[in-house]
């Protein structure tokens, strides 16, 4: 995915830039139709010729501006509580894949999980995430087909509590933005976990799939209107995708990009590093 930049380079050679060209390559960068204008607006206020190199210049700074240096770290409580993640998204975005890095990431850390199969309509899903469970080994835990996932992720509480574990994660089926019933399902998910603790969930983390650009941030919007989400984790950035949409996402929606994946294993995962996206991956 890398090199987008560096694309931007190569073809705006000549000091005589097309504007209208320009802003179409960057909003085919997933930068988003408004930051495309204000980067535009930017380099032909300075009035002088300008070169390939002095684009990237002006859109990093941009990209620099809105991004978060740094984003908060997964850290467990102090008091003992599990610390809730949801994990939502719409359907193979990547969503268990990144439940199981996670999981891996944080008992590298140290760290206890459990795991909830929330996605009940398949039983394809709970396996999928049995595997995982079984690899990691950390504890499960699942409902019977077609059951409730809000139950489920209800008991996976009760399972961390009882484990001693300071993490549960709740795998949640894929849903279209566009579903109203499935959004309320989700909601659903929401508030019965908050009787727990009225706090969680702690974490509410959106998967969106980098190689289906500029439609996460449409995503991103549906999601956050129906639950608040904490953060983003951004998939297949090993693929054809630039990742350019969180930047949008970060400045529409103040919603920060907390983790990456770059491939089906389990280590291809890192914790998101701005200055990395920015000056390397971007
Ligand atoms: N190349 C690559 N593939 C990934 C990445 N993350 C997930 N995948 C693959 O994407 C496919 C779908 O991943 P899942 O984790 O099953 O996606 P999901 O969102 O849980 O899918 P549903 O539950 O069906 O909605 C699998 O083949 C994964 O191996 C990634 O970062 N890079
Ligand atoms: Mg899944």
């Amino acid at each position: 995915m890398a090199g987008f930049f560096k694309s931007l380079i190569q073809r705006f050679t000549k000091p005589d830039i097309d504007w209208d060209d320009l802003e179409a390559s960057l909003i085919a960068g997933d930068l988003g139709p408004k930051l495309a204008l204000q980067i535009v607006s930017d380099l032909q206020a300075q009035q002088r010729k300008l070169h390939g190199a002095d684009i990237v210049q002006v859109a990093r700074d941009h990209v620099r501006k809105i991004l978060p240096e740094s984003v908060p770290h997964l850290t467990p409580f102090a008091d003992g509580r599990p610390k809730v993640l949801l994990i939502v998204g719409v359907n193979g975005v990547g969503k268990t894949t990144s439940t199981a890095k996670l999981a891996h990431l944080l008992q590298h850390a140290g760290h206890k999980v459990v795991l909830a199969a929330a996605d009940t309509f398949r039983a394809a899903a709970v396996e999928q995430l049995q595997v995982w469970s079984q690899r990691l080994d950390a504890p499960l835990v699942k409902g019977p087909p077609n059951s409730d996932p809000a139950a489920v992720c209800f008991e996976g509480y009760e399972m961390a509590v009882k484990t001693g574990a300071s993490f549960l994660l709740c795998d949640t089926a894929g849903r279209l933005h566009t579903k109203h019933n499935l959004m309320e399902e989700m909601k659903k998910i929401h508030r019965v976990l908050g009787r727990k603790d009225p706090t969680s969930p702690h974490e509410i983390i959106l998967v969106v799939d980098a190689t289906t650009g500029s439609n996460a941030l449409q995503q991103a919007r549906e999601f956050h209107k129906a639950i608040p989400l904490t953060g983003l984790i951004v998939t297949k950035l090993d693929g054809s995708g630039k990742g350019g949409v969180l930047v949008p996402i970060q400045q529409e929606l103040k919603v920060p990009t907390r983790f990456i994946g770059l491939g089906e294993k389990v280590e291809d995962f890192q914790a998101f590093d701005s200055k990395r996206f920015v000056d390397e991956l971007l």
